[in-house]
Order: structure tokens, then sequence, then C-alpha cells
């Protein structure tokens, strides 16, 4: 070491760098308005972050961590029966998988059994159909649900669901007390970003206490809600976005359970989070620790005294936006270096996406890739065995700090317009993260922000890999055969008076939770116990309300987007109107990121869009474009619903002659699926990762108007 005195200053430093780069500015000023210098020394680090397992828990929650106890390898899946998945889960568990995690099909997740008429595209897809105590019991068939930890995203349909689970375990044996688990119930997401809600915001509120209520004093392992940035961060918020409204949720939540009567320290120890990890390595690091750091402040503020009311427990997911259907072999690296950034910033539990996710759920192939990737993190590298060895990195403490203070900041915000539900009902939350995914696309399609095999390095040719395709038709029989079944063999009276109780707990203050667990116990089927509450609570809808501006405002004066606007105006004068769209979501699929992108985009280009309702039938779909008489409808689909809904939206479009309406598919289409969706008469197709301002001049090419290249 050289004396004091001879060491290098920060300023000999920064000339000899400036010399290297001849006077270029290395800063790099990420999108969460952090400007990230090239070099971070001591000066930079403001506070101590003390020692793991002790409060504010920016090291860690444990004093051991995963020296102690690895993270919890939780890979989240479900797919068509109950039969399936449980098979499913048995080969995971055997090869190494820790804790199971339950994804629903979109039917479940608004309440519909699966005979209902308006989810005739969704059943099985995306997740497990779940109607009755039957499908549930065949769920965790050979699975003992006093020793598995089982984690269930469910947030509409919560009630039933969790009533279901609980049975579940009585009829297996296993009391109440004793199950572990978790439950999303994180309604005011859904609200902002992922759109499977089922009541208005007041009665969901109202069920999120009533479970904090039921489960504090009748399962006292089970947590009673993951409440989770990571929809957040995929409909495109900012990691500070992610962090302070997630935070800030977390807060609210608190203040209603408190506010029905439970004492803090009784339900908070329970209560957990969730978040993405995503490509910016360092930045969700830094993102982790700092949650831990607001949510300590948060809660020493509501008045916990215990340590553990103040802990951040939380589970991760790699990011599943940040995976590309093009050269999707990349996505094993992009997963890779996402869970190293998740257990170096210390989460309980993972979730690694598998390489195939951007397309399709996984196949037993690509789910062992993505399995594995985190039993060789925890068995081969040696990196479990040091406590948060990033600790003390000038930069991680720096940006944990700057983090905290930049998320503070919204967390505020919020406050002071008296907390986040009144905030979402305001809807500035929501615009924010809109705001943000519009330049995200924008930078991308500039090729500002680089995805390999996407915007660079694009291959020439490409092969198909081979992934998972759900017959839903077949599930869906099998699932009404099941329903059938449970009906014919229940004692209809007993049924409908555990219905009645419930109905009349909605109109009063019975506490919801246990009214349908009786109501599980008399075999009501999923479809009726959520009929039952909506009876009383209504069922909630929203129009999208683009964002304008934002991406069209990235072009300025290029070249290509001027072109855009002059083929839009060219339309304009050969019609007398502005060319009019209709971005369709049809179907019980709520993620809508695609299709408000294409609304804020075209709008910017100057087309007429109709932004359409969320969860629309095919039908309703065709008699608003009809109505609305537009030129082309574009029908965005996420969750593997386009070969049912859009070839019958067509199919309405052509009995009502009018099949000069063109319609066009966006969003998570596998190649596969390609030639089927053209011989249905779809026009375009425009898969993921689609460049916007490709996809506008194709339109336009459509509507009959060429944009030179
Ligand atoms: C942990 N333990 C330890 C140590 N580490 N004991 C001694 N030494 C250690 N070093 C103890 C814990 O205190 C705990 O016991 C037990 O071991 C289990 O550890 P855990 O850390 O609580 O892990 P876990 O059981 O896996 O729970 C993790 C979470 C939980 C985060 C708290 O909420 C969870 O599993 N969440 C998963 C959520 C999920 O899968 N979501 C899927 C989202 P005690 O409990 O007795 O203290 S699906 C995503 C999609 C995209 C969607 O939402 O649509």
């Amino acid at each position: 070491m050289p004396e004091p005195s001879a060491r290098p200053t920060l300023d000999k430093w920064e000339a000899a760098a400036a010399k290297e780069v001849k006077g270029k500015d290395l800063t790099w000023n990420t999108p969460e308005g952090i400007a990230v210098k090239p070099l971070y020394t001591a000066d930079d680090v403001k506070t101590d972050p003390g020692l793991p397992g002790f409060a504010p828990f920016t090291r860690g929650v444990r004093a051991s961590m995963y020296a102690g106890r690895p993270w919890t390898i939780r890979q989240y899946a479900g797919f068509s029966t109950a039969e399936a998945s449980n098979a499913f889960y048995h080969r995971n568990l055997k090869a190494g998988q820790k804790g199971l995690s339950v994804a629903f099909d979109l039917a479940t997740h608004r309440g519909y059994d699966s005979d209902h008429p308006r989810v005739t595209g969704d059943v099985g897809k995306a997740g497990v159909a779940i109607d009755t105590i039957d499908d549930m019991k065949i769920l965790f068939d050979g699975i003992p649900l006093d020793k598995m930890s089982v984690s269930m995203t469910m947030n509409g349909a919560v009630i039933p669901i969790l009533a279901f689970f609980i049975v579940a375990g009585e009829e297996q044996g296993v009391p109440r007390a004793q199950l572990d688990g978790t439950i999303q119930n994180d309604i005011l997401k859904e609200f902002m970003v992922r759109n499977t809600y089922i009541y208005p915001p007041e009665p969901s509120m109202r069920i999120i206490s009533d479970i904090f209520g039921y489960t504090s004093r009748e399962m006292p392992k089970f947590n009673s809600i993951s409440i989770s940035g990571y929809h957040m961060q995929e409909a495109g918020a900012t990691q500070v976005q992610e962090l302070a409204f997630t935070i800030a949720d977390g807060q609210e939540y608190v203040k209603y359970g408190v506010a029905s009567g439970l004492d803090i320290d009784k339900f908070a120890g329970r209560l957990s989070f969730f978040f993405a990890i995503g490509m910016n390595f360092f930045m969700e690091i830094a993102k982790l620790r700092a949650a831990r750091v607001l949510w300590h402040r948060v809660m020493t503020n509501l008045g916990a005294k215990d340590e553990r009311s103040k802990m951040l427990r939380t589970h991760c997911q790699t990011s599943g936006v940040s995976l590309t259907e093009q050269d999707p072999y990349n996505n094993v690296m992009r997963t890779t270096i996402e869970a190293m950034a998740a257990m170096l910033g210390g989460t309980q539990s993972l979730h690694t996406n598998a390489l195939d996710e951007a397309i399709a759920l996984p196949t037993d192939f690509s789910a062992r890739i993505a399995r594995n990737t985190q039993i060789v993190i925890q068995e081969e590298t040696g990196m479990t065995k040091v406590v948060d060895p990033l600790g003390g990195s000038y930069y991680i403490e720096a940006l944990t700090q700057e983090l905290v203070d930049k998320a503070w900041a919204i967390i505020e915000k919020v406050e002071a317009d008296g907390g986040m539900a009144k905030a979402v009902a305001a809807g500035w939350p929501k615009a924010m993260i809109e705001e943000a995914a519009a330049a995200q696309a924008a930078r991308v399609d500039r090729v500002e922000q680089v995805i390999v095999g996407v915007n660079k390095y694009k291959l020439a040719e490409q092969d198909a890999i081979d992934i998972l395709d759900v017959d839903n038709v077949a599930v869906r029989e099998a699932q009404i055969r099941r329903i059938e079944k449970v009906k014919a063999g229940r004692d209809e009276a007993t049924c409908t008076a555990a219905l009645d109780a419930l109905r009349e707990g909605a109109r009063g203050t019975g506490n919801l939770l246990e009214l349908a667990v009786e109501c599980a116990r008399q075999r009501a089927t999923l479809g009726e116990i959520s009929q039952a509450m909506e009876d009383v609570f209504g069922r909630y809808g929203t129009n999208p309300t683009p964002v304008k501006g934002v991406y069209g405002g990235a072009y300025g004066d290029d070249q290509r987007w001027s072109n855009l606007i002059d083929g839009v105006s060219a339309i304009e004068r050969r019609k007398g109107r502005k060319p009019k769209m209709l971005v369709a979501k049809m179907g019980q699929d709520g993620h809508d990121r695609g299709a408000n992108l294409v609304s804020s985009a075209f709008g910017d280009l100057g087309f007429e869009i109709v932004a359409g309702p969320l969860f629309q039938t095919p039908k309703e779909a065709a008699e608003l474009a009809i109505k609305a008489d537009v030129d082309v409808v574009g029908a965005s689909s996420l969750a593997a619903g386009h070969k049912t809904l859009i070839p019958e939206l067509i199919g309405y479009l052509k009995d009502a002659g009018r099949t000069d309406i063109k319609v066009i598919a966006g969003g998570v289409i596998p190649a596969q699926d390609y030639q089927f969706l053209r011989d249905a008469g779809v026009q375009g197709i425009f898969g993921p990762g689609t460049n916007l301002v490709d996809a506008a001049g194709s339109v336009l090419q459509l509507l009959g108007h060429n944009v030179p290249p």
C-alpha cells in the first residue's frame, strides 16, 4: 500500500480517465433518473449498512442468510388440468425444486367457472383451471401440505381459492394452523397494472383485511399477502417506481388492517413481498437492499414494535419482459444474470424463467434448465457461503442509498395524496408507469437500449423451438364434466345455505374467508362463491386511457416517423377522416402493456384510436368495431387465447358483412400459430419484440398506403 500522501487523488483519476476516453462523458443516466458515475469510492458511501439479521436489514433478514439455508427454489407453474399440473409438480420436486408456486388460468383468476360463456378461450391456458374443491385436492395429491410450502398467485378470486386450499388441507388431515405458504392477495397492483380484479376497490380492500384477520388468527405459518412490484416492472415501471409503489402498497394494506381492528404486530410479520429482477444487475441488487430499508422505516413509523413486523421478506422472479422470442437461447444467459442479482440482493425465494417463457408455458426441457440455473448457483459456485458478499461495495452502498431516497420521495407524494388506494383511484401511478413503458419502447425501437437478437446482432434465420401447446377445448370439456359431477354429488340445500350466509356476510361484517370455507366444504364452485360476493359488491371495469406524446416525442424529426405521419395524412385526405383502429383486448387476459403501447404510438402518428375495454368477448369486440366504424382491429393477446378468440372475432365481422374491417394480431403469439391465424383471415401478425415503427408501416400498407422504408 502506498503511503496516504502518495496515493493518487480522485482528481488525478478523473484526469487519467478523461485522457483515455478523450473527454467523453462517462456518466450513465438511467431510466430512473440516476446519474451513475464510472467510479465510486469511499466518499460516496454515506451510511453504514450494519449487519445482516439486524435492523434495518440492509444486508439481509437472517444473520446467516444462505450460509445457513439457501433461498427456496420455487418455480411458478400450472397449466391445463389439476392432474397435469400435479404430475408436473411431482416431477419438479423430484428434480430439486424446493417449494411450489401455483399458476391459475385466467378464468379462475376472474372468478368464472370453466363452463362460463365468457371464458371459452381462457380455460387451462396460462395456468391451471380450478373450479371446485375436487380440483384443488387433485392439484395437491401426494403433496403433504404441512411439509411443502405452497405459494398461490391469486388476487381476484382470492377468497374461494384460499377457502379451497384450507379445505383441501382439512381433507388431507392437515389442520389449517399447519399450512405453510403464501397467497398473492395484492389487489392494489391489480388496479394499477395486472388487471385480474373482480370487485371495485373498496370491497377488494375489505377482502384483504378479512384475510389478514383470519390467517393471523388461524394460520400462523401462512404468509397472508405477497405485495408485488413484479408486475409493475413487467408493465414498464422503472426500478424506483416499482420500489416506491410496492412499499406504498404495503403501507396501505397495513393501515387497512389496523383500521379493521387488528394489532399491527399480530399480522405484519406474515406480510411478504415480490419483486422483478431485470437486466440492470447492480440496480436490482441495490433495489432489494433499499426495499428492506424502506419497509423498516415505514413499519417503524406505523408503530410496529416487533422487529419481525419490520423485516421485508421477498420472493423474486427473473424478468419475463427481458426475454426475447428472437434467438431464444440468449434467455438462458439473461435469466442466469438476473438470478445472480436476486441472490446477491438477498431474496428468500426465487423463480427463474424458462427460455421459452416469452412465447409459451415451459416444457419439461426448458423448465429443467431454468430450475438447474438456481441449483448450479446454490451447489456448484460457492456463492452461498458468504453473507451479503457485496456489502461494503462503494457502488452498491451508494446506489442503495440513492434508491432509498428516490423511492422515499414518491412514497411521500403518495402519502400527501392520502395513501395508495386514493392514488390508484386518481390514476397517476398507472400513468407514470405507462409513460415509462412508452419511453422504454422508444429507446428499444431507436436502438438506444440494446437487446441482443432483437435490435442488434439479429439472426438472418431462426430455428423454431419446441413449445407447449395446450388443447383448451379438451381441458374445458374435462372441467365441465367435473363441475357437473361435484354439483350432482352435493347437498343442494346446505350448499345454498352456505352461499346465502356468504352473501349476507358481504352485506354485513362477517369474515368473508371464514364464510367461504364453509361454502367450499359444501362443494360450492369457485364461480358460485365469487358470484355470491359479486351480487353485493358488483363487478368492476375500466376503460384504458393511453398516454400521449411520449413514444412519438422520442422521434423528433426522424425521417421515417415523418414519412409515417405523412402516410396517415394521405389516408385522411383520401377517406375524409383519420384512419381508425380498435385496439381490442379479448378474453380474461388483463395484460395491457402491449395494447397501451400500440394505442400510444399509433395515436401519436395521428390514428384515431378506439381503446377497447378489457375482457371483451369476440362478439362484443366485433360490435364495437362496427359501431365505431374502424378500418382495422388490432387484437392484442398475451395469454394464449388468440387461436380461439381472434377467429371468432373475424367470424362475427364476416356475419355482419364487414369483411372490409381488417384484423391484425399482436402480442405473445408463437410463430407456430401464424399460419393458423392467417388461414382464419388475420392480415398482419406482430409477435414479441415488434418494432412499432415497422408495425405502423405495415398497417398503413394494409390500408393502401406505401411508406418509403
Ligand atoms: C430461512 N430460514 C432460516 C434461514 N433462512 N432459518 C435459519 N437460518 C436461516 N439462514 C427459515 C425462515 O425463517 C422460515 O421459517 C423458513 O426457514 C423458510 O424460509 P423463508 O425465507 O421464509 O422462505 P419461504 O418459505 O420460501 O418463504 C419466502 C417468502 C414467501 C417470500 C416469505 O412469501 C414465498 O414463498 N413467496 C413466494 C411467492 C411466489 O411464489 N409468487 C409467485 C408469483 P419461518 O417462516 O418459521 O420464519 S407468480 C408470478 C406471476 C408473474 C404472477 O404473479 O402473475
